[in-house]
């Protein structure tokens, strides 16, 4: 063979190669799958009509449950906004990864999952509530909004710099997602973290509902009268809706200046945001209301009911707003041809009470701000069906982590969920989960607890400027209304759950909350 020969053999090979290598690549990265994770703030699974039919409809977040999986026992580790974003970046309880109360700043430089997979070639963005005070890290792009953020022409902080948008702010956290989504590199895998403010307090629906649900009446929760009998740490707190402000959380902003409250200055910050067509709208929809209110003079019942139905009409349209918005997210996948290889992951920082317990807000490790909805769909992988093993936001991390091919951090605290998503018989998944409330004294003055609960089960207990417990047993109370602890007959499950909270705490190193003793 010639020089002028042997070249061209060499050409042609590194041509194959480098096509081959090229080839694998693109298959590499078409079978890594996209990863869309979408959560709202304090969205209660009792308003997703998958989990509960009765209060409203979410056809579009129903679209996830009917193309995937529905997580139906699926929790949180600590209720509350800012330590349940730590959590879920990092795979970690609030004691290791050190966010453990709204007041503080997220250490944006220990790992995550986002950094984990933008390491491993994802392109990564991070778009809408934040809520972490420091700026996002491990995001190839961010457009957060400041702290809490508002719901009318909110400001946004877009990689760094603050400018406030004409719109509403759910319909403008998608709009920013397509937009990312259209213009991204479309040579890797990306996972995009589409976070709602909705539906936050104080509920501000958009213009397109504010008449919805005028004509419904919701039935009230069966514990809306709870007297707390036997558990003083539910008697104590302040987030009853006798407690609501009447401006901010019912909306009764009279021209006049007659209805006052301790959040009216907030809530006058609030709706003046508002341009004048989106105000008068607002003033249409809600100056009825007002008249009413004033003429009424509702007291004791009659006004805690009456405050109940305001409250979950502007809770309930503030949802619709998201649902639709999911569907424009579930269309825009299907139109690209992304659906089938992207996995769109809906829940939500925490559960929320609706009345029950006479309570709006969360915290509390009773059933609806402990749990949190789960629905997942990836059509290429996962099987559908209804999952009941306990699940927790830990888990999330590893999860996104695996399915991404990412080695899993041996420090990470929950466990990929891809075996159940899968459908694989998992007899040795966890029996027990573990929960860790810390913020008092803070805003509605609910005691630091902790506790475990099983399929049947669950301990608390209420710490710090308290010492009780509670036990309830699930099948019968669900309600948990019946403390047990204390009762005669359920000494020995008492001490069974104990023994294994020790364990929990200890499997977790939660050596704060580890030295504890039944009393
Ligand atoms: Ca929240």
């Amino acid at each position: 063979m010639n020089t002028k020969n042997l070249l061209l053999l060499v050409a042609v090979v590194l041509l194959f190669a480098t096509t081959a290598c090229n080839q694998g690549k693109k298959q590499k990265n078409e079978a890594r799958p996209n990863i869309i994770y979408i959560m709202t703030d304090d969205h209660a699974y009792q308003a997703i009509s998958s989990y509960n039919g009765t209060l409203n409809q979410t056809p579009n977040i129903d679209r996830i449950a009917d193309e995937g999986v529905i997580f139906t026992r699926s929790f949180v580790t600590n209720s509350i906004c800012a330590p349940s974003r730590a959590v879920m970046l990092t795979g970690k309880f609030s004691h290791i990864n050190g966010h453990r109360d709204n007041t503080q700043v997220f250490d944006g430089s220990q790992v995550t999952f986002p950094k984990l997979l933008q390491a491993a070639g994802y392109q990564t963005a991070m778009i809408g509530k934040w809520h972490l005070e420091s700026d996002p890290t491990g995001f190839d792009y961010w457009n957060i909004l400041p702290g809490q953020g508002d719901y009318y022409n909110p400001d946004f902080i877009e990689m760094g710099n603050k400018s406030r948008v004409e719109g509403y702010v759910t319909n403008l956290i998608t709009d920013f997602s397509l937009k990312w989504l259209e213009n991204r590199n479309k040579e890797k895998p990306f996972c995009l973290l589409l976070h709602h403010k909705a539906p936050h307090r104080c509920w501000m629906p958009d213009t397109a509902y504010l008449d919805m649900y005028n004509d419904v009446k919701f039935p009230l929760p069966a514990n809306f009268y709870d007297t707390y009998e036997g558990r003083e740490a539910a008697a104590s707190q302040k987030m009853h809706m006798k407690n609501f402000c009447p401006v901010n959380d019912l909306k009764m902003l009279d021209k006049e200046g007659e209805i006052q409250g301790p959040l009216r200055k907030f809530f006058e910050s609030q709706i003046n945001r508002m341009n004048p067509a989106q105000r008068a709208a607002w003033d249409k929809a809600y100056q009825p209301e007002i008249d009413y209110y004033k003429k009424a003079n509702l007291q004791g019942n009659a006004l805690l009911e009456w405050s109940y139905q305001r409250y979950l009409e502007d809770y309930l349209r503030c949802i619709a707003s998201v649902d639709d918005n999911i569907g424009r997210v579930l269309d825009y996948l299907e139109e690209s041809g992304l659906a089938e290889n992207t996995l769109v992951v809906y829940t939500s920082d925490q559960g929320f009470y609706l009345g029950e317990h006479g309570w709006f807000d969360k915290r509390f490790m009773y059933e609806e701000s402990f749990r949190t909805p789960l629905l997942m769909k990836l059509p290429s992988k996962i099987k559908k069906g209804k999952i009941d093993k306990l699940v927790q936001n830990i888990d999330f991390a590893p999860t996104f982590l695996e399915l991404a091919g990412v080695e899993i951090p041996a420090d990470i605290q929950g466990k990929s969920l891809v075996p159940l998503i899968e459908g694989k018989n998992t007899p040795d998944w966890r029996k027990s989960i573990y929960y860790h409330y810390y913020e008092y004294p803070g805003p509605h003055a609910v005691k630091r607890h902790y506790g475990i609960r099983t399929d049947r089960y669950k301990l608390i207990h209420f710490y710090n400027n308290i010492n009780k417990w509670e036990l309830y047993d699930l099948t019968q109370d669900t309600l948990e209304i019946n403390n047990l602890y204390g009762v005669e007959g359920y000494e020995e499950i008492t001490k069974s759950l104990f023994d294994q909270l020790v364990n929990l705490q200890t499997q977790y190193n939660d050596t704060t909350a580890v030295d504890v003793h039944l009393n």
